[in-house]
């Protein structure tokens, strides 16, 4: 696929999505935002795909939206209403992410800023470089956290380590995101991206359909009361039950061999 903002490219089951506005930190302009959304859907059209990285070219990982993007639209000492980028543009790719039934790992390379920190965060798991830091930038530009940050925070890290973040904006190491649970792994930066592709792929070959209903049944618990999940958990098991995937499990288990998950 071609995209003038990202790079693409698929192998082994994985697609590598690489944010590539390196000059301004990766941050969000409007073609950058469109390219991402079609390139998730792209993903969920292809059943060759099983696994996503999502990382990005330059020291930065994505330092939100393109301040520069919007300059005109400032002019004459008054700020534009904002809002409607969010509802068409930035909360679509959102929900794009978390309604992909494949996972995708966030590679992060650096800084994450603003809704580039919520994009980071909208990722299943997180390997960051230990040079990384994550910035609740909204606030030392007036604005609220946006793109799902406000959802996900305090789930991942707490009410009040989340309020920390988002009023203080001072940014969070890579050691310290660990420790908060905000990321799965942290490696040296030479080891980021063998790091999360070899996760990846871990995760490729296993049977896709129940990692997508265990991400369904995730993204549940988080809005919904324990009977809703308990009976999306029986629906789940309903559509697991009949997958190729589940039979070659407890074949390959009461063989005594390693299963071959194709993800049918
Ligand atoms: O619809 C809507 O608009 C609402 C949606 C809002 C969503 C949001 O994301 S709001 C938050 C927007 N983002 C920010 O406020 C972060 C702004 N950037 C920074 O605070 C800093 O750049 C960082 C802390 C992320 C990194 O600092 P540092 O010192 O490592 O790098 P730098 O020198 O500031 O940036 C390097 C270059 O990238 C620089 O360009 P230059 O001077 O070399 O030509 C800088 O201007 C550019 N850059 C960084 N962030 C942005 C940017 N250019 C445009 N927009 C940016 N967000």
């Amino acid at each position: 696929m071609n995209f003038s903002t990202l790079l693409f490219e698929t192998a082994d089951n994985v697609a590598t999505v690489t944010l590539n506005r390196p000059d301004v930190l990766n941050s969000f302009n409007a073609e950058m935002r469109r390219e991402l959304t079609s390139a998730f859907a792209a993903i969920e059209g292809d059943p060759s795909v099983r696994a996503v990285v999502l990382t990005a070219a330059g020291r930065g990982f994505c330092a939100g939206q393109d301040l520069r993007e919007r300059m005109s639209a400032y002019e004459g000492g008054r700020a534009p209403v904002l809002g409607e980028t969010l509802r068409q543009e930035y909360n679509p790719l959102i929900l794009a992410m978390r309604r992909l039934p494949k996972p995708i790992v966030g590679a992060i390379n650096g800084v994450a800023a603003g809704a580039g920190c919520s994009l980071a965060l909208a990722c299943d798991l997180r390997v960051a470089a230990e040079n990384v830091s994550f910035l609740q930038a909204f606030v030392k530009i007036g604005l609220v956290p946006d793109s799902g940050s406000s959802f996900f925070l305090p789930q991942l890290i707490g009410m009040a380590r989340a309020a920390e973040m988002m009023f203080l904006a001072e940014p969070v190491s890579a050691a310290r995101a660990l420790e908060l649970g905000l990321v799965n792994r942290v490696v040296p930066p030479d080891q980021l991206l063998p790091s999360a592709l070899e996760l990846a792929r871990r995760l490729a070959a296993l049977p896709t359909k129940a990692i997508g209903q265990a991400k369904r049944q995730l993204n549940l618990a988080l809005s919904a009361g324990l009977e809703a999940v308990l009976e999306e958990e029986a629906c789940g098991q309903a559509m697991a039950s009949q997958t190729h995937d589940h039979l070659e499990g407890v074949q390959a288990f009461l063989e005594k061999r390693p299963a071959r998950f194709t993800g049918e």
